[in-house]
């Protein structure tokens, strides 16, 4: 099934030169950029973002991670968009993520972890819609 997610370049990445990386890969796989922005978050918008993990002990340390620096959400269309840049990315950890992924080859921890991708069709709906009004996303 034809799907969208959010998926972002984190500040680190950004910082690393890796948004063209990060879409290559995503193309090489099949999928389509349909929405692109960059883009930096206030503490207010990291946190409403991150909303779910606000009483988590790293919230903090995610938020000021978050807006460190410019960040490039973008909308992923294509089929399984949402399993695939999931697979594509590898796990939030690092270390524990599978040899060819993004956060293998990239990240340098479990916070700095160079990009997110939504984690089901209903965080992808909110995420995309933090980010990109219905007039910056084309029509399905
Ligand atoms: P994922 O991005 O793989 O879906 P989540 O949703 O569990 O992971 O976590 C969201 C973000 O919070 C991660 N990308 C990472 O930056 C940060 N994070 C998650 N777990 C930890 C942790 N144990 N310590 C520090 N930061 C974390």
């Amino acid at each position: 099934m034809s799907e969208r997610t959010l998926s972002i370049v984190k500040p680190d990445g950004v910082e690393k030169n890796l948004v063209g990386e990060v879409i290559r890969r995503f193309e090489k796989a099949g999928l389509r950029v349909v929405a692109l922005k960059m883009t930096r978050l206030d503490e207010r918008g990291a946190a409403g973002f991150y909303a779910v993990h606000r009483e988590r002990p790293f919230f903090g340390s995610l938020v000021a991670f978050m807006t460190s620096g410019p960040i490039v959400p973008m909308v992923i269309e294509g089929e399984g968009a949402i399993g695939k840049v999931r697979q594509l990315m590898g796990a939030t950890d690092p270390a524990k993520a599978e040899s060819g992924t993004l956060r293998r080859d990239f990240a340098d921890s479990v916070e700095r972890n160079i990009v997110h991708g939504s984690d089901g069709p209903d965080t992808a709906r909110f995420e995309i819609g933090y980010f990109f009004s219905a007039l910056e996303i084309p029509p399905r």
